[in-house]
């Protein structure tokens, strides 16, 4: 099957490719089609909107199914900085060293530290809008642990392990997080449409 992944984060695409390419998917992306994205707002209030009016605005200019991502870490003792609105703290041109050295701060004060990553996967082009939704459980590390990943990564340490996302490396990293997750039920869901 053919798919375009409608994301401009080359770590996201590579979770993307990582989990679906073996699984016989032929993916696309923005580049592949010279899609521009600069009108897109994301104006959602979730996750799930984000999602669908991404996949929505790149399927309007492509004639292919399209498959995107909207996500973010949610903390529980800062409400209100993250969430869908995680790409956005402190600017989105902002490096991620500052930004997660920058929650660490905000976080010193505080007890709980417990944290979530949460991923909205839409598909629009293939069988009217189709929504998956993972979430992975965890907290915020004390320190900056490990370089490999994206984002957030070196400060979120999910409950399945004793480490990072960023020191975990990609295969395990796709075993269990939040996009993982999301994206298991889209094939799952395919594979049960085809019995
Ligand atoms: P697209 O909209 O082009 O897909 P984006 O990076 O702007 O790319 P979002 O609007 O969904 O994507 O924002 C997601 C935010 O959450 C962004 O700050 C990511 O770095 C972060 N994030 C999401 N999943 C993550 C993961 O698996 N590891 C680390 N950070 C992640």
């Amino acid at each position: 099957m053919k798919i375009l992944v409608a994301t401009h984060n080359i770590g996201k695409l590579k979770e993307f490719e990582a989990i679906l390419k073996p699984r016989g998917y032929t993916l696309y992306n923005l580049e592949d089609y010279k899609v521009n994205m600069d009108g897109f707002e994301e104006t959602g209030e979730t996750f799930a909107e984000n999602a669908m009016l991404k996949a929505h605005f790149v399927h309007a200019l492509v004639n292919m199914p399209v498959i995107s991502d909207d996500s973010g870490l949610m903390i529980d003792a800062l409400p209100d900085i993250l969430g869908v609105k995680s790409a956005r703290f402190m600017g989105e041109d902002t490096d991620y060293k500052i930004k997660n050295q920058a929650i660490l701060d905000l976080l010193s004060s505080k007890e709980d530290r417990s944290a979530a990553f949460h991923s909205a996967i839409a598909v629009v082009g293939l069988q009217g809008d189709l929504l998956f939704e993972g979430q992975c459980d965890g907290h915020i590390a004390h320190e900056i642990l490990g370089d490999h990943g994206f984002g957030y990564d070196p400060i979120f340490v999910p409950n399945q392990r004793d480490m990072s996302f960023a020191q975990m490396g990609d295969i395990e990293k796709n075993k269990i997080s939040h996009r993982a997750l999301a994206l298991e039920k889209f094939v799952e869901y395919l594979n049960e449409k085809e019995d």
